[in-house]
């Protein structure tokens, strides 16, 4: 955990609503400025600052993180579609320096995204 982290204190239930979804690797919740009428951000709960940081030791991690996405996909109802977005760095719009999932669903979706 990093004392400084956002998603580390939602992760650790400090701050933040109950999750739609934790186990012991992973955390969902709904995204405070939702962009679509599903949008909800998956956490690994280890805090990795962002895709460049993740090395080998967190393939089955991130993995699992995708896995799960589809599972909380199916159970929001999303059987015709939905988009899993992982901004990474400024260019790629990443304002939060903990890896996340953006599943965004409930409408349809336009590419290429802005
Ligand atoms: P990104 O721009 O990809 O780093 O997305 C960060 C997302 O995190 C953004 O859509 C807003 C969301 N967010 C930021 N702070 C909080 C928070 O304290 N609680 C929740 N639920 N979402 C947050």
């Amino acid at each position: 955990m990093s004392s400084d982290c956002i998603f580390c204190k939602i992760a650790a239930g400090k701050i933040g609503g109950p999750p739609v979804y934790q186990d012991e690797a992973i955390t969902a919740f709904k995204d405070i400025n939702p962009q679509a009428p599903v949008h909800i951000l998956l956490i690994p709960n280890k805090h990795i600052s962002s895709m460049n940081e993740a090395t080998a030791e967190d393939e089955a991690l991130l993995g699992q993180l995708m896995r799960t996405a589809a599972q909380i996909a199916r159970n929001e109802g999303l059987g015709s579609g939905y988009r899993l977005v992982a901004n990474t760095g400024p260019d790629g719009g990443q304002s939060v320096f903990h890896i996340h999932l953006h599943l965004l669903g409930g409408r349809r979706m336009a590419w290429p995204p802005g």
